[in-house]
């Protein structure tokens, strides 16, 4: 592995200028009230990037207000979806215009490759600004035929002030995933981002003001989650709260929603997903599947396929494969276009992974590469291969997110289902097989929202993503991510003297 200390000179010559570093509340960059700021860290090398403006309860409450003014009494919910989808063209034209920028900034501040947030992050954005400002103008009800002389029809109509909370693994997927559907269904937002990634939003925010998006329809409130996110989650003028994050905090939110205003939350949670490789399975497009299921982003995303369940017949060659891609990985700068995994998020993330490394060799897994960090700056961790997991190790069952992966065997497709469905998660599992037959039927028996076959991690606008179980519940992407943002109003009226 490459030590990424050696890189840390290549790294600090790539810093993005940082342009905004204030909080964006109804159309303006103002200061937090209590004036306090926080560093925002660059996990390559563990330095201050900057220093940003650090909202709390007061000024959650005033972006609330903007959100509630705006669309109590402003334009965005009442004009037409065609208007509404015109600006949104336009905001995507903008976050094409500025990729470079915008890539290094996600780059920067999440420890992400830089290659790959200019392939697949910021496209996301433009991608699901022109999917659904696309659909903003086919934002339907139904027709009622009601029983005799009574007629209906239901309006599909904004659900109002949105609080959405993100976390800090895909800072403009997440971003765009939850603000996107909620500008076409006409909602007003206040968004918190995770307070390690608070550089792009900023950066979206001005550009939506100058897409036309009206003040006050888009606010950032930058700030931690105990103070700024529980204001939002328990806040009694918000309508709707959507969240990503743990499930431990997800938990808060729907308290929080629920001891308000009762307001309707959508959660998508952690995973623990499983991914099923079978003897008849192409070796090297199993190994690819596997590998980037669960190192893609440094494993550092919720549907990472951290149960990998390989039949016997293959799991001896195929673990070699795997050792050998660990292997060849290259850990360090992610602006570095010759490296493959760039640092984790924070201090705490890394100590975190560090430690499951330690509880999987305790619990008498074999480690079969990787375990320890790379260099002494930055938070960078080799990719860590265990076998002979057993499914009640600690390593098996919880949320490790971060490049670690555990490989069981299993002898029959009944044995490998049941063990899969052995977790109180429920967001994504993958099954890599010839056999149309064996495929068909895991993807109806697993409990997972998401199911992909002969490919993972396979992501796109037009597809409903979110979890089973303790993973969550309401979907983002997809039409069904649009309805989250809406609610249904009937409407009746008497057909007088009608015989029908
Ligand atoms: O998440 P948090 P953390 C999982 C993953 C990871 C673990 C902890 O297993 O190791 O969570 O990461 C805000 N009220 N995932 O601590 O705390 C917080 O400010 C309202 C999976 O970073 O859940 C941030 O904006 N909001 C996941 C957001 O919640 C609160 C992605 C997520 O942070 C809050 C991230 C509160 N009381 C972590 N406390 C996925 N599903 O992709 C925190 N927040």
């Amino acid at each position: 592995h490459s030590n990424g200390n050696s890189n840390q000179s290549a790294a600090s010559l790539n810093t993005p200028p940082i342009k905004f570093t204030k909080l964006f509340i109804n159309g303006n960059f103002v200061d937090s009230i209590s004036g306090k700021t926080f560093d925002t860290i660059d996990p390559r090398t563990e330095e201050v990037i900057t220093k940003v403006s650090l909202g709390g309860a007061e000024d959650v409450d005033l972006a609330v207000k903007a959100a509630r003014h705006a669309f109590d009494h402003g334009p965005w919910p009442r004009m037409s979806g065609s208007e509404r989808g015109k600006i949104m063209m336009k905001f995507a034209d903008l976050i094409e215009e500025n990729a470079e920028e915008l890539a290094a900034l996600d780059a920067v501040n999440g420890g992400k490759l830089f290659t790959l947030c200019k392939l697949i992050d910021i496209p996301s954005a433009t991608k699901a600004l022109r999917y659904y400002g696309g659909a903003a103008d086919k934002i339907h009800g139904t027709v009622l035929k009601l029983s005799k002389g009574l007629q209906g029809y239901t309006l599909r109509e904004p659900i109002g002030v949105v609080g959405s909370i993100i976390p800090w693994n895909f800072p403009t997927v997440m971003f765009f995933m939850k603000t996107a559907p909620a500008l076409a269904a006409g909602c007003t937002i206040v968004l918190k981002p995770a307070e390690q990634t608070p550089l792009s939003a900023l950066y979206y925010a001005h550009l939506a003001k100058l897409a036309g998006v009206p003040d006050g329809v888009l606010n950032v409130v930058n700030g931690y989650g105990s103070t700024a996110g529980a204001a939002i989650s328990s806040h009694m003028d918000i309508d709707k709260v959507t969240f990503t994050g743990s499930t431990e905090v997800g938990r808060m939110i729907m308290t929080a929603a629920a001891a308000s205003n009762l307001k309707p939350v959508s959660l998508e949670l952690g995973g623990k997903s499983p991914l099923l490789i079978f003897d008849d399975a192409d070796i090297d497009q199993a190994a690819d599947i596997v590998f980037r299921g669960m190192f893609f982003n440094k494993g550092e995303i919720c549907v990472a396929s951290s149960r990998v369940y390989v039949q016997e017949g293959i799991y001896e060659k195929l673990k070699k494969k795997l050792v050998e891609k660990a292997k060849a990985t290259v850990v360090g700068d992610p602006f570095d276009p010759k490296v493959h995994q760039g640092p984790q998020i924070n201090k705490k993330q890394f100590e975190r992974i560090l430690s499951y490394i330690e509880h999987g060799k305790r619990e008498g897994a074999t480690l079969l590469t990787g375990g320890k960090h790379v260099g002494e700056k930055g938070y960078y961790i080799e990719p860590t291969i265990f076998s002979d997991v057993k499914d009640d190790m600690i390593i098996a069952k919880e949320e490790i997110f971060g490049p670690v992966m555990s490989l069981m065997k299993f002898k029959t497709m009944e044995e490998a289902i049941k063990r899969a469905n052995n977790t109180t998660y429920g967001l994504a599992a993958g099954i890599v097989t010839k056999n149309l037959n064996v495929a068909n039927t895991v993807s109806r028996s697993i409990r997972a929202g998401m199911v992909w076959i002969n490919c993972y991690t396979a992501f796109d606008v037009d597809c409903p993503y979110g979890g089973y179980k303790m993973s969550g519940f309401g979907r983002d992407y997809g039409l069904d991510g649009l309805n989250q943002y809406l609610q249904v109003k009937s409407v009746v009226t008497p057909i007088f003297d009608s015989p029908w």
